[in-house]
């Protein structure tokens, strides 16, 4: 655990298609308010590689009141940090507009910005904790160890999941090129450490480590505005970029 506060970056992921079971609960009660599902990361270099999102199916999700033209899609707790960190109108008050639960979402389609394929799915992730971010994360598989092996996970298993397996048919993206592991960071790390599920949490914490070290210090940008530039320079300007046009929100805890 990082001893100071985590400076996450807040990506906002508009609503395109709401799930059915959602649709009901949440459309008559958000005012005419545009939706936000509010992934937390701290790779905003990575989003050009987006396959879908991720929201746990056990986890209770709010929508919360931003301003009168939006609102965002995250847990409670989170929502309570960022109405101290000054994101809402009312500084210091949550308005909260309505619950659902994250089973609910799965199979909605939103908006990924910046990312390569612009529209994907929420899918389940059963290893996202309540407390940490803002319950929910945006999947970059050729990135994040943990994406790459939910993702492959859900294909593998999909029908018990109860996924349609084409809103998790996107394959990973080329994103970064690292020295040691080429294009595919997770996936080869992923394999080099023989992990065959989301639920192999030592190897994974380790492949996560070794990828984010790799990414960071000796990975270079394959795509966007900041293509052919070190990753530790093109993170910083990703992210002012992504907040300045409105697509992110900073959010620390
Ligand atoms: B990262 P840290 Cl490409 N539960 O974003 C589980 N994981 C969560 C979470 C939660 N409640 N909230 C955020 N996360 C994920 C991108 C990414 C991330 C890449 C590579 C590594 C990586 C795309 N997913 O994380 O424990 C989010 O995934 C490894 C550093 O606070 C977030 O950044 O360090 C990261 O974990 C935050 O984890």
């Amino acid at each position: 655990e990082a001893l100071g506060p985590q400076e996450y970056t807040g990506v906002k992921m508009a609503v395109v298609q709401w799930s059915e079971a959602a649709k009901t609960e949440i459309e008559s009660s958000v005012g005419g308010r545009k939706v936000y599902l509010v992934a937390a990361t701290l790779r905003p270099e990575t989003m050009y590689g987006q396959t879908n999102c991720f929201v746990s199916p056990s986890i209770k999700y709010g929508v919360f009141a931003v301003n009168e033209r939006e609102a965002f899609l995250c847990t409670s707790r989170a929502a309570r940090n960022m109405a101290f960190q000054g994101t809402f109108a009312t500084r210091g008050q949550v308005h909260q507009l309505t619950e659902i639960d994250g089973a609910k979402l799965i199979g909605m389609k939103i908006n990924a910005p910046f990312a390569v394929n612009p529209e994907v799915y929420v899918l389940p992730m059963d290893t996202i904790l309540p407390n940490k971010g803002t319950g929910v994360v945006t999947s970059v598989p050729s990135d994040s160890p943990d994406d790459y092996a939910t993702l492959m996970d859900l294909r593998k298993k999909a029908e018990f999941y109860k996924i349609d397996p084409s809103w998790a048919a996107i394959d990973p993206i080329p994103v970064i090129s690292t020295p040691t592991y080429g294009e595919m960071t997770a996936p080869v790390l992923v394999k080099k450490l023989k992990i065959n599920s989301p639920k192999d949490a030592k190897p994974l914490a380790e492949a996560k480590e070794i990828a984010y070290k790799e990414g960071f210090y000796n990975g270079t940008m394959l795509v966007g505005e900041f293509k052919g530039e070190p990753v530790q320079e093109a993170k910083i300007k990703v992210r002012e970029s992504m907040l300045a046009q409105g697509l992110a929100v900073a959010y620390a805890e």
